[in-house]
């Protein structure tokens, strides 16, 4: 296979050049109306959705290409059982404290909870039918899922992150698997955080050391190097 890059930053990606359909999948973190739509968690808690919205476009032009290149592509969902049984009791605490409490009723019905109208990925984003999507309880997209068995069994290498917020769960899910040896690239105009300064100090981390957890592009290269 000849080398191929994305034009990224502090590298071209992926580190050897090699990548593909086969070894590669697309991951849209959290895309849930709690975090970017309106009645949602993150609009209870006062913060400007339009930084949370802002990602919305470019990934549904890298998700369109990328479906149709045959890239795997994987969602995910942070949110909680509706007992609660695998809500950290601080979690909540901090959750109420800031007046969106999970679990708590609001207009999208309970906070973070499963099943529940905020809880859902936002229409423009929907998974297809055979799209896998991870439930998570925390953060990072690593812990308690299956996230790894699936990659692993589909002997992906090669992770492409989007979705929101930038500085939290996409960055909790960047640093693990970046451990576990994927090679990660981020797309900076395809994530978001609930704070302008919070996602450009995300976006600068990743390049530090040479690229500390992977590397920086946006959807106009990858696009560019998927032509
Ligand atoms: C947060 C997330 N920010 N999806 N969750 O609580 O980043």
């Amino acid at each position: 296979m000849p080398e191929r890059y994305v034009d990224a930053n502090p590298y071209p990606w992926p580190w050897n050049g090699t990548w593909s359909s086969a070894d590669t999948a697309l991951l849209i973190i959290d895309m849930q109306t709690d975090f970017c739509g309106f009645g949602g968690y993150v609009d209870q808690m006062g913060y400007d959705l339009s930084l949370t919205r802002a990602p919305v476009e470019p990934i549904r032009k890298v998700l369109e290409i990328m479906r149709q290149m045959g890239f795997m592509i994987i969602h995910t969902r942070e949110g909680h059982r509706p007992d609660l049984s695998d809500l950290p009791a601080n979690k909540r605490w901090r959750s109420q404290r800031i007046g969106a409490g999970i679990g708590d009723p609001g207009p999208c019905g309970r906070v973070l909870v499963r099943g529940e109208a905020g809880w859902e990925i936002i229409p423009e984003l929907q998974p297809l039918p055979g799209e896998v999507v991870i439930d998570k309880p925390g953060k990072g997209s690593f812990y308690a899922t299956d996230l790894d068995l699936v990659l692993r069994n589909r002997q992906i290498k090669n992770l492409i992150l989007t979705g929101i917020t930038t500085d939290v769960c996409v960055h909790t899910t960047m640093r693990v698997a970046n451990d576990m040896g994927y090679e990660c690239l981020l797309l900076e105009d395809c994530c978001g955080a609930t704070d302008p300064g919070n996602h450009r100090a995300a976006v600068k981390m990743v390049t530090m050391q040479g690229g500390v957890f992977g590397a920086v592009a946006n959807a106009a290269r990858l696009l560019a190097a998927l032509e």
